[in-house]
């Protein structure tokens, strides 16, 4: 089905770095960081699929007061990410110009990248997490105390096993999927990239066929993991990463399933289609040289009507939709549909 060309096996797969710093915010504390209000702050870069996870996550749960949000300029320089959309370039809380600081303080000379999302401890300024498959494992099982009331289960005990099948596929497929599609710097490697990406995304189709959501029948971390790669699937991956085979909006299972959550309140109010296209295509200089962010494509069908409340379903279970979003954190105009 794939282009053929050179094989290239024997050259160095795209391979994500490790998160280097594990270290848990517990009710317990037993890492030394026992959760607590008011004392850390996420930062994340709204371009980015794995911090936005923990975007979503927060909204769900209600943590915004709890946990305060720090939002990285998307395009990074030479020094990774820093605090530009903020006043006087530095951020208000922490009072740092770039998150690398947080990562010097809690290490010198620490050699692996400045990733998001991180979870910084506000009164020593240090990194606590950049750990982004646990963070919002943690949000969801150990800041439990401080979730809004109507707070769904995110990670309900009784689905877990079926729940860490789901999304390790997805993680492997889908989730880095494209980005192994989109950094192969070899044919045969992004052809079975491609190949993989496009059979889970079918056998997923089939499955949120007959349901709502992709476990159970409410709204748990296996659909926010699925979610942060299917919104910026048309933006970004389809064209820069060459992930091709169709778009989202030509798969009505998934562009349904997709607009579902998006409409839903802590979803799609997370979402700046801006921060996504400068991100990619202005950062990844070697797969786009020109820098030229495209137009497209048109943002407004994420608004329209998805029919997927006649699957049944309750998307938050006992519980209820977050609040509005703060106004601090309104996504600006320029990022909407
Ligand atoms: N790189 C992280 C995962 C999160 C991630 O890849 N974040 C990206 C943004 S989407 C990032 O911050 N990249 C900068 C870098 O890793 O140096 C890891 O593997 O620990």
């Amino acid at each position: 089905m794939s282009g053929g060309g050179n094989t290239d096996y024997g050259r160095k797969p795209f391979q994500r770095s490790r998160a280097h710093f594990t270290d848990r915010i517990t009710a317990d504390g037993r890492d030394g960081w026992p959760v607590e209000a008011g004392r850390y702050r996420l930062v994340v870069s709204r371009a980015c699929p794995w911090a936005s996870r923990s975007l979503v996550s927060r909204r769900l749960l209600g943590l915004e007061d709890a946990l305060s949000l720090a939002i990285a300029d998307p395009i990074q320089d030479d020094r990774s990410w820093r605090f530009t959309l903020d006043p006087g370039d530095r951020d208000p809380v922490l009072g740092i110009r770039y998150l690398s600081e947080a990562y010097d303080r809690r290490e010198t000379g620490y050699p692996g990248g400045v990733s998001v999302p991180a979870i910084v401890d506000v009164p020593s300024g240090r990194l606590v997490t950049n750990d982004y498959q646990q963070i919002t494992l943690d949000l969801a099982t150990e800041w439990t105390a401080l979730h809004r009331e109507g707070a769904p289960d995110l990670w309900p005990k009784a689905l877990r096993d079926e729940i860490d099948t789901v999304i390790a596929d997805v993680y492997e497929d889908v989730n880095n999927g494209v980005y192994r599609a989109g950094f192969a710097t070899g044919q045969a490697r992004y052809d079975d990239a491609y190949d993989r990406l496009f059979r889970r995304l079918e056998l997923l189709a089939e499955r949120l066929a007959g349901q709502r959501y992709l476990v159970g029948d409410t709204i748990t971390e296996a659909d926010i993991r699925l979610f942060t790669t299917l919104v910026r699937f048309d933006a970004v991956y389809h064209g820069h990463f060459k992930c091709n085979r169709w778009k989202l909006t030509e798969n009505q299972v998934l562009w349904a399933y997709a607009r579902d959550l998006y409409q839903t309140p802590g979803f799609g109010d997370t979402v700046d289609f801006d921060h996504i296209k400068r991100h990619y295509y202005l950062v990844h200089s070697g797969i786009n040289p020109t820098g030229i962010v495209p137009l497209g494509p048109d943002p407004t069908g994420w608004l329209t009507p998805h029919h997927r409340e006649e699957l049944g379903g309750r998307p938050f279970g006992d519980g209820t939709p977050p609040g509005p979003v703060p106004e601090a954190e309104r996504v600006p105009v320029a990022g909407r549909p």
